[in-house]
């Protein structure tokens, strides 16, 4: 295999069986402008070594996996142009190409999981988009959720995807989709989405329960925990709907298409609400970190 390059500090913990959290990098590259992008990478890893777990931001330099980046390296993915944005599929081309690459939820779950890494925390996953009837636009998240064994943590879903259908594809793939603790699948800026996730986890100790029978039944894939954003970080629901519907048209008006599309309505939404969005997605992210870094530890704890 490919190379890689595990941080010290990373291999440490994952040889002594103490807890690491991998982050992905597309949501520093692609998903939020600098340099709040920095400052929210930063921070998510802070809270993380706050709760005594180690942090894996991953990405690739020259056509290496990075698996515990250094702040340096988190900044220079954060304000260079022209990073890619890699998923599976461009794997092989940017490791023979030798180039740069943000990894998306499907490449940092691969690299992740070779390095030995179980749980992954992020804001929101890719999913099914809304008209993939038409357009068969469906992330390959979904897909390496079925095949690699991580568990992500996200705070469900953005409404700019089709979540019924999300679901739907969650389920025939054998991906269990678990809320915790609630019954409801969290819509990424808002707490509800009015659709309900297969299992409601209560606790930490039950979330770690469940990864290690997953394992041990060699039941491959991943697991998905939906954590919702605090309440008083949650958007207005007319607002972020309405911003949604206008950031969808334009992407349709502007022809944006494949891997443009998620950070085209990313940027677009922030735009819309002014900013407000953005403060949002940094909250979510720095809250599933604290549910990321508990069930961590409690992954090493029990297994
Ligand atoms: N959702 C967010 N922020 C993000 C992404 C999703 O709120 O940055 C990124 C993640 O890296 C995710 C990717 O894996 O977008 C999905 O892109 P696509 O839909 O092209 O598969
Ligand atoms: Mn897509």
């Amino acid at each position: 295999m490919n190379s890689m390059k595990i941080n010290p500090e990373v291999q440490q913990a994952l040889l002594n069986n103490k807890p690491v959290v991998a982050l992905e990098s597309t949501i520093i590259s692609h998903g939020m402008p600098y340099p709040k992008n920095v400052e929210t990478a930063l921070r998510v890893e802070q809270v993380l070594r706050d709760h005594d777990v180690v942090p894996a931001t991953i990405g690739i330099i020259d056509g290496e996996p990075i698996v515990g980046m250094t702040p340096e390296e988190i900044e220079l993915f954060g304000k260079t142009k022209g990073i890619g944005k890699a998923s599976r599929r461009d794997l092989p081309v940017i490791y023979a190409k030798k180039l740069w690459a943000a990894t998306t939820v499907a490449s940092t779950m691969i690299i992740a999981a070779q390095a030995g890494i179980e749980v992954f925390v992020t804001g929101g996953i890719g999913g099914v988009h809304r008209g993939a009837q038409e357009t068969m636009d469906i992330s390959a998240d979904l897909q390496e959720l079925a095949k690699t064994n991580v568990t992500v943590i996200c705070a469900g879903a953005k409404a700019i995807l089709d979540l019924p259908l999300t679901l739907e594809y969650l389920e025939t793939m054998g991906v269990p989709v678990l809320g915790f603790q609630t019954k409801e699948l969290p819509a990424f800026y808002t707490r509800h989405s009015g659709l309900k996730v297969d299992y409601e986890i209560e606790n930490y100790q039950e979330a770690a329960k469940i990864i290690l029978e997953k394992r041990k039944n060699s039941l491959l894939g991943g697991i998905l925990i939906t954590n919702p954003i605090p309440e008083k970080y949650a958007m207005d629901d007319n607002i972020i709907n309405n911003a949604i519907d206008k950031a969808l048209r334009m992407a349709d008006e502007q022809g944006i298409k494949g891997k443009d599309t998620t950070p085209f309505l990313l940027k677009t939404i922030v735009e819309l609400t002014g900013g407000d969005s953005l403060e949002s997605n940094i909250q979510l992210v720095l809250n599933n970190a604290l549910v990321g870094a508990e069930i961590a530890k409690e992954v090493c704890k029990q297994k």
